[in-house]
């Protein structure tokens, strides 16, 4: 039986060379320690963070002294320190002598005290080196140079790599004990490692494998009495011998209850209950949490290539969602109701996937217990990202072992996750960035070698993937694999691109905009508030990546009146380029079986691809996602000399819907409308309908323009009428109502109307309606308030409902006509 005794709380801290003690907080971290005592200033405001990075050089140490009892010393048979995470390069010292050298943020950390610790009073010590200087050091004496990005001693340390610095992040070196400190006290014997994963589900019996390890410290024959329980109903009770300190067994589950990703089932999880008996007597008990699901990665030959789908429980799920990177750089400070409020809002948006992207951390147990529960599946990288990695060096494949070892052990009960996969985007370096001197490759071994070696053998549960991207002879290919769509946005190139691309599986694709306008003022001083203010850019990390917001919003809106309408339109701007492309692969569906946009959220207040802003803030894309991963979706295809109105459909039955069609003049007529029944194919995509443009009452007359000559940017001759309508389709289904809209050029090319919007409170409803079609309009209120709604596009005759958490202050209403700037 194991007692813990935390050591959590107060700790004292110093500098190494310096004398003075401090009151610091476990978990936490130097940083945040010295922003509590008033040492230094919140580095998110302004330029702050500058401040931070003289920080890098020093040392520092962490002192706690807790007492101890001697009956315990006697009473059990091992006595352990365990820290769940140090961060990063440490010496840790009980009593004055040295316990051993840490260097991976990313593990626990245990020691075998029972000779150091002493009755009475105990001083636990760590030491903490300069993780900058060390790199350095490291780099230097190191025999080959590595290809990366950011810091170039950074693949050195097993650290969260965005720390020194991403194109959405601060460069905030974290030091310190971030995860919890306890002993721990074992009695006889202790059940480690337990293990659950369903084997295979064959109608209604699923056959699920049970295993856990026995460390024992008293010679005796266990057995191990295991029970796996659901709402107080037991599913199965088996007694299993201990063998070479090994349990494992197989067990039927009559009538299991299934884990399903969200939108298309229930989240059942199941207790498992481990108890460690020696006769009657319980020695150790341990209980935890899992699903009944089974996970395969179809990977089949097709016509355009080979497939990329996720099958759960044997039914293709087309994956929702985005890319997740951690949600601050000052790690200690997010709690557990934070992991479940960003999971929640990812559900709300209808995501089914989250991706841990690999320049980050393992996850807070919090973040996955709460993807189990909402039905988020995660794709979990392992942490290397965007650098070739030490592997010719023992000691690094050792680490890396080591690493993938423990986090495999302590997260594989989740149902949630349903990838490993290697790293982000380092084989795409190996193949398209890279010089690769030599030794080739760098960091290959682990991907190749030491990571799936350990998965097939701790996890056999679930696949695992070299890389993000990979697949093909270019890793970043349209035919195999998973791709990362980054020729729109990084590359230059605008959205539109998006339809043109074939990828099997986007597991990347991004366009910036601005935080939220209360955000961005809660950073800037009002000497800031411009566009190219160097706080501004400080906070777009991105090499000109505020020119891309004005080229892209020019490109299709035109020039921003000020700052506001600036922040406005490049979030409406980002919400219709992430739109294009994800009905474009959903359509698709399931030669693309997968858009993970880049990315959901935020470390810090900053302009970035994020549908949220570090304070949570909802941006346009947020609200947009609502709408793009609905299981119904309406897609409004130009075809031919028509359009073609698609429904695509993640239900798993087939459903009869009613899909109204109207046609709206700019200037708010409306020339058509048509009603039809249809049945939409469950888990495809219906051809609802085909329109030629004249039985919409879409007529021709030509746009006076001077007709384009090759090489020259003159606007082409264009369909005047066609460029007047806007098309706007809804599908109800079980009394839900799924819209999508369509204009016929880039915003900035179109009439747009200025459009008279009106709106009341009605209880605890916005409501809002409007004479024109109105695109994008914003609902801005005083009070800092959450809204189920914003960024509408609306037509005429049609009333819009928005709920709010708190009865909203001040508020106001505006389309994208009155941002743009008259010029
Ligand atoms: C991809 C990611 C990140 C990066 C993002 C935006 O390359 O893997 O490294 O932040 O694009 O540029």
């Amino acid at each position: 039986m194991e007692k813990r005794i935390s050591l959590n709380g107060v700790w004292h801290f110093r500098e190494s060379n310096a004398s003075e003690w401090y009151e610091g907080e476990v978990p936490g971290c130097v940083q945040l320690d010295l922003i509590r005592l008033g040492k230094i200033e919140d580095p998110y405001y302004r330029m702050n963070e500058i401040k931070f990075h003289k920080l890098e050089e020093k040392e520092w140490v962490y002192k706690k002294e807790f007492d101890f009892n001697a009956k315990d010393k006697n009473e059990y048979d091992a006595i352990k320190l365990v820290f769940e995470g140090i961060d990063t390069f440490a010496d840790i010292y009980l009593n004055g002598i040295h316990l051993g050298k840490v260097q991976n943020m990313f593990i626990p950390y245990e020691f075998d005290i029972k000779d150091i610790v002493k009755d009475g009073n105990n001083v636990l010590e760590v030491h903490f080196d300069s993780i900058t200087k060390t790199i350095k050091a490291m780099e230097q004496t190191s025999p080959v140079k590595l290809e990366w990005s950011g810091e170039s001693g950074r693949p050195y340390v097993r650290k969260a790599q965005y720390s020194y610095g991403w194109d959405w992040g601060p460069r905030i070196v974290q030091v310190g004990l971030w995860r919890g400190a306890y002993l721990s006290l074992v009695k006889y014997a202790e059940i480690k490692n337990p293990y659950f994963y369903t084997e295979k589900i064959e109608q209604n019996k699923a056959y699920v494998v049970i295993s856990a390890e026995i460390e024992g410290y008293i010679v005796q024959d266990f057995e191990a009495e295991i029970e796996i329980i659901h709402n107080d109903i037991s599913y199965g009770k088996k007694r299993v011998k201990v063998q070479k300190n090994r349990i494992k067994t197989t067990m039927l589950i009559e009538n299991p209850k299934l884990w399903y990703p969200n939108g298309i089932g229930e989240q059942p999880l199941y207790d498992i209950r481990i108890r460690l008996l020696a006769g009657e007597e319980i020695i150790d008990e341990k209980s935890f949490r899992s699903g009944i699901r089974t996970v395969k990665l179809v990977r089949e030959k097709d016509e355009e290539g080979e497939t990329f789908i996720f099958e759960i429980n044997g039914i293709k799920v087309f994956a929702k969602g985005a890319n997740w990177i951690p949600a601050d750089n000052l790690l200690p400070r997010l709690t557990k109701e934070d992991y479940y409020e960003y999971i929640r809002l990812a559900k709300d948006a209808n995501m089914n996937m989250l991706r841990i992207w690999g320049g980050g951390i393992y996850e807070d147990p919090a973040f996955y217990d709460a993807c189990d529960e909402m039905g988020i599946m995660v794709w979990q990288d392992f942490t290397y990202a965007c650098a070739e990695y030490p592997d010719q060096f023992e000691w690094f494949q050792k680490l890396a072992k080591e690493e993938a070892e423990k986090v495999i052990l302590s997260l594989r009960n989740h149902p949630s996750i349903v990838l490993w996969c290697g790293n982000n985007e380092n084989n795409w370096g190996f193949h398209s960035w890279w010089d690769n001197g030599d030794p080739k490759y760098l960091g290959n071994y682990i991907y190749k070698e030491i990571l799936p070696k350990v998965c097939a053998k701790l996890d056999p549960s679930r696949p695992y993937w070299v890389s993000s991207p990979y697949g093909g002879e270019d890793p970043n290919s349209e035919t195999e694999g998973d791709r990362h769509q980054w020729n729109v946005w990084s590359g230059w190139v605008d959205y539109e691109e998006y339809t043109k691309d074939k990828g099997r599986f986007l597991s990347e694709f991004g366009f910036q905009s601005m935080p939220d306008w209360k955000t961005v003022l809660s950073y800037t001083s009002p000497e800031d508030r411009t566009i190219l203010s160097p706080v501004m850019i400080s906070h777009n990390k991105m090499v000109e990546g505020m020119e891309r917001l004005v080229r892209f919003m020019v490109g299709h809106l035109g020039f921003p009146k000020d700052l506001k309408s600036f922040v406005y339109l490049s979030q409406f701007n980002q919400a219709e380029a992430i739109k294009t492309g994800v009905e474009h692969w959903r359509s698709r569906k399931f030669k693309t079986a997968g858009t993970l946009y880049w990315q959901l959220n935020d470390c810090w207040p900053v302009a970035s691809w994020s549908s949220l802003d570090y304070y949570k803030r909802k941006k346009a894309l947020y609200y947009y996602s609502k709408r793009f991963y609905a299981e119904i979706l309406p897609h409004i295809k130009e075809e031919g000399d028509g359009i073609t109105i698609y429904g695509i459909s993640d239900l798993l039955e087939d459903k009869e819907a009613k899909v109204v069609i109207k046609v709206f003049k700019l200037d708010g007529k409306k020339i058509a409308e048509k009603q039809l029944e249809t049945r939409l194919i469950a888990n495809d995509v219906t051809k609802i309908a085909h329109y030629k443009f004249d039985e919409l009452n879409i007529g021709y007359s030509v746009k006076e323009m001077p007709i384009a000559i090759p090489g020259c940017t003159l606007p082409v001759e264009q369909n005047k009428e066609l460029l007047e309508s806007v098309v706007y389709v809804e599908i109800i289904a079980d009394d839900k109502t799924y819209e999508n809209y369509k204009v016929f050029d880039k915003f900035r090319d179109l009439d747009v109307v200025k459009p008279k919007i009106n709106y009341e409170i009605k209880e605890d409803k916005i409501i809002l309606t409007t004479d024109v079609p109105a695109f994008g309009v914003f609902i801005e209120t005083e009070n800092d308030i959450d809204l189920s709604d914003n960024c509408l596009n609306m037509m005429p005759g049609k009333e819009y409902e928005v709920s709010f958490s708190n009865k909203p202050k001040g508020i106001k209403a505006f389309d994208i006509t009155q941002l743009i700037a008259d010029i």
